[in-house]
């Protein structure tokens, strides 16, 4: 029944005066959510997870060139996966406990679109396969072998993952085997990126090698929608790092988003995501990292983690910085 008649009908009988003032409370929740959002005067911004300035910059140049969000995020990203020091991230990333380098990505736009490569080995620029996913499939998500042929089949190269650096670092670990999480408290890691162009509009993407020395096919948080990534072009977006176990059970990148729909601001949206995963019965937080990052249709940003040492990198008014996030744990 259409909301019009049943609100009629309803009020011709004694149901439509029990009803009335939740109809009434609908409206005006309709209303406030509308509120929330800046269609107009948003200046634009890029932010990132980690210290990725180059990434950040990149991105801050479409924009700035009249290049759209999706674009931005796509670019910047890919300096993070060629850049072969980085190893959580494309080329050098670490590999899973069998030696083999498999990527995590997925790319989210403006008309709520998104499309995503899981466990895929053998391509760097799995940010642009994600794209492609998006773009040229009627699917949203490609796994494995079957992304890496469809990656060939639009033209990419098979290239080596496995740098020597990585290499060398897996062999130490083979030594013990021990696998345990680590909290990443080095200044990059796996880069989500979130950012809005000169029209207003919003776009994410998250590109990683996953947790290193994994089980042979996980899958982390980072290509998953809603998990590593979320984007509402009416509210805003969010991205996520560290153990993506964590952030896939509280689906964090999609509480965000509603908590700001809610009227939260980026920051509490942060903070309060993290919460829920600290609150959890026998959460094992002290013993590793999440952090997040958002921005609201109005272009204000926030960042928040568990532990000490993440950081956001932030392009906003010709400014390229990256500031230390705060934390839940305070010591
Ligand atoms: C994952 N969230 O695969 C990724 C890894 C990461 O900082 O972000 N590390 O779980």
């Amino acid at each position: 029944m259409k909301r019009r008649n049943f609100i009629k009908r309803a009020s011709l009988t004694g149901l439509g005066l029990a009803i009335a003032p939740v109809i009434a409370s609908c409206a005006t929740e309709e209303k406030s959510t509308k509120k929330t959002v800046a269609t107009t005067g948003t200046t634009p911004v890029v932010i990132g997870t980690w210290d990725v300035k180059r990434s950040t910059a990149t991105a801050w140049e479409v924009i700035q060139n009249g290049g759209s969000s999706l674009d931005a995020m796509e670019q910047g990203c890919r300096i993070e996966e060629a850049n072969e020091k980085g190893q959580s991230v494309g080329k050098g990333g670490l590999p899973d406990r069998d030696g083999k380098v498999t990527l995590d990505a997925c790319i989210m736009n403006k008309d709520g679109d998104y499309g995503a490569v899981v466990c895929m080995q053998n391509i760097t620029h799995a940010i642009s396969v994600a794209r492609k996913v998006m773009e040229d499939t009627p699917h949203v998500i490609l796994a494995g072998k079957g992304a890496e042929e469809f990656a060939v089949s639009k033209g990419f190269k098979r290239e080596n993952l496995l740098t020597e650096a990585s290499k060398k670092a897996w062999e130490k670990w083979k030594e013990k085997s021990e696998y345990k999480q680590i909290i990443n408290i080095e200044n990059h890691d796996t880069i989500g990126m979130l950012a809005i162009d000169k029209k207003g509009d919003i776009s994410g993407a998250c590109t990683t090698s996953g947790l290193a020395y994994k089980m042979a096919g996980r899958v982390g948080d980072s290509p998953i929608i809603g998990s590593g990534l979320f984007i509402d072009n009416e509210i805003g977006g969010a991205t996520a790092t560290g153990l993506g176990e964590e952030v896939l059970k509280t689906v964090g990148s999609f509480l965000i988003v509603e908590l700001m729909r809610q009227g939260k601001s980026p920051q509490e949206a942060c903070e309060e995501a993290i919460k829920r995963i600290v609150d959890k019965p026998n959460s094992n937080f002290k013993n590793f990292q999440v952090g997040y990052i958002a921005v609201n249709k109005k272009g204000e940003t926030g960042f928040y983690s568990v532990h000490k040492g993440f950081t956001m990198t932030k392009y906003q008014d010709g400014k390229n910085t990256s500031t230390p996030s705060t934390h839940y744990i305070n010591s």
